[in-house]
């Protein structure tokens, strides 16, 4: 069982990619099983998930990386006893720390079973939002594998050089990825990392 936790601001793309992910596994045919906390978020909810043929578990009211660690544990454990999926992917809030998501995830997995946060950051809100609130924007990458710059169908060629360095220079031994979740720019390179 592979463990993908979706790391990244309110709107920048983590549903999105989660729908991605979910299409492109179950083509595999692997077995995916989906976690969303979307407290205030507005996107995909579980009814949709479930409608449209995936397993989902929805944790709403709260934060799954504080007020919600135990009903995500206790989630985790019965995924893993009812359903033994191949793929789980995580959504928190956009106020969750992944790597506090990941700290939460990790007893609960088995030899053979991995976790990986996956970073998603929106090109077009990087100059206000990830500016104005670096350090959190950091920690909140922290754990990342590698970091997305996502909605670059929306940027320059300059602005996502721009964004590019800075994240390089934040984020030294990761990997920088810039793609479009909506339009599938460049999927295939993460999808290669994962
Ligand atoms: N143009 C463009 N829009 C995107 C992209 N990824 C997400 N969006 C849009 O951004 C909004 C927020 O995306 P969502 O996946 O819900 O973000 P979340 O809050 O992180 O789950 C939606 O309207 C998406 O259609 C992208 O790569 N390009
Ligand atoms: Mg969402």
């Amino acid at each position: 069982m592979k463990v993908y936790i979706l790391g990244g601001f309110l709107g920048s793309g983590k549903t999105t990619l989660l729908m991605r992910m979910a299409t492109k596994f179950s083509e595999e045919c692997k077995k995916v099983t989906i976690i969303v906390n979307e407290a205030a978020d507005i996107g995909v909810d579980g009814n949709t998930l479930k409608a449209e043929g995936y397993n989902s578990i929805e944790l709403p009211n709260g934060c799954i990386c504080c007020t919600l660690a135990s009903s995500l544990h206790d989630a985790m454990e019965n995924i893993k006893k009812d359903l033994d999926p191949d793929i789980v992917i995580v959504e928190p809030t956009g106020l969750a720390l992944p790597d506090q998501v990941a700290d939460i995830i990790r007893p609960t997995l088995k030899d053979g079973d991995s976790e990986m946060i996956i970073g998603v950051t929106d090109i077009q809100r990087y100059k206000d939002l990830i500016k104005r609130k670096e350090e959190f924007f950091k920690k909140q990458m922290n754990g990342s594998k590698f970091l997305l710059i996502n909605k670059c169908d929306l940027a320059s060629k300059e602005d996502i050089e721009e964004t590019e360095k800075y994240l390089k220079e934040c984020f030294p031994n990761k990997d920088v990825i810039p793609v479009s979740v909506k339009t599938g720019e460049n999927l295939d390179t993460l999808f290669g990392l994962m």
